[in-house]
C-alpha cells in the first residue's frame, strides 16, 4: 500500500495502487519561473522547453560546462534523467564570476562560509551549502551574474573559521579558487571566446543515465 504519495481515492477503497512506471502525482509538469527584477517571475517552462511530465524528484542548477550560465539537471522517478543545457550566454553578452573555496582551518569545502560581493552598486550574497533542495545536493562552486557590469569592487569571505578575507581587482567571467588565508586568487578556468564557442557544439538537452531520486 502507498500512503501519501498521489492519488489516494483507491487507497481509500482498500485497493492496492500499483504504482510501477505510472505517475505519482498525476503527470504534473516541470515549472520554471524567470526572475525578471521588481516586476517579479514569469512562468517560462513551455518556451524553454523543460515542461514535462516525468516524474521529477530532486533538482539542481550548475554550470557543467563552465561557460558561465547555470546549466539545470532533474532527477526523475524510474525514468532517466534530463540535463538541460543554458545557452543564455551565447545568445547576450552578459558577466559573471564563480568562486570555489577550500578550506585549511574551516572545513575543506568550506560548507558555512559566506561570499559577499560588491559590483555596479549592487551587493550578492552567497552562502556555501550542500544541499537545497529535496533529495538534491548542491554545487560548491558559487556563482555571481553581473550583467552588464563590468568591474567587481569588492569581493569578501567570511570562513567558518571567523577570519574574513577582502579582494580587490578580482577578475570576472572566470571561475576563481580562494585557498583559505592565502592572498591570491587562482583563476581555475575562464570564459570561451567567440571562436572557442563556435567550436564548442552539442545539443540543447539530451537525456542521460542517472539513479532514481
Ligand atoms: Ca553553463
Ligand atoms: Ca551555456
Amino acid at each position: 500500500m502507498w500512503t501519501n504519495v498521489g492519488r489516494r481515492e483507491m487507497e481509500k477503497q482498500g485497493i492496492l495502487i500499483a504504482v510501477a512506471d505510472d505517475s505519482l502525482n498525476g503527470y504534473e509538469h516541470n515549472t520554471l519561473l524567470e526572475n525578471e527584477g521588481e516586476t517579479g517571475f514569469s512562468n517560462v517552462s513551455y518556451h524553454r522547453g523543460v515542461d514535462t511530465d516525468k516524474d521529477g524528484r530532486g533538482v539542481v542548477g550548475f554550470d557543467m560546462d563552465h561557460d558561465g550560465d547555470i546549466d539545470l539537471y532533474v532527477a526523475n522517478y524510474r525514468r532517466r534523467g534530463t540535463l538541460y543545457r543554458n545557452d543564455i550566454n551565447e545568445l547576450e553578452d552578459r558577466n559573471w564570476l564563480q568562486v570555489k573555496l577550500i578550506g585549511l582551518k574551516s572545513n575543506r569545502d568550506a560548507v558555512g562560509a559566506r561570499l559577499t560581493l560588491e559590483a555596479g552598486g549592487v551587493k550578492q550574497i552567497r552562502d556555501v551549502r550542500i544541499g537545497q533542495a529535496y533529495l538534491s545536493g548542491s554545487t560548491l562552486v558559487q556563482h555571481f551574474g553581473l550583467a552588464e557590469t563590468s568591474s567587481v569592487d569588492r569581493l569578501t569571505v567570511r570562513w567558518p573559521s571567523g577570519l574574513v578575507q577582502s579582494f580587490e581587482n578580482v577578475p570576472i567571467n572566470a571561475r576563481l579558487q580562494i585557498v583559505e588565508g592565502e592572498n591570491e586568487l587562482a583563476i581555475l578556468s575562464r570564459a570561451l571566446d567567440e571562436e572557442e564557442r563556435d567550436a564548442d557544439e552539442g545539443e540543447e538537452s539530451s537525456d542521460v543515465d542517472a539513479p532514481n531520486a
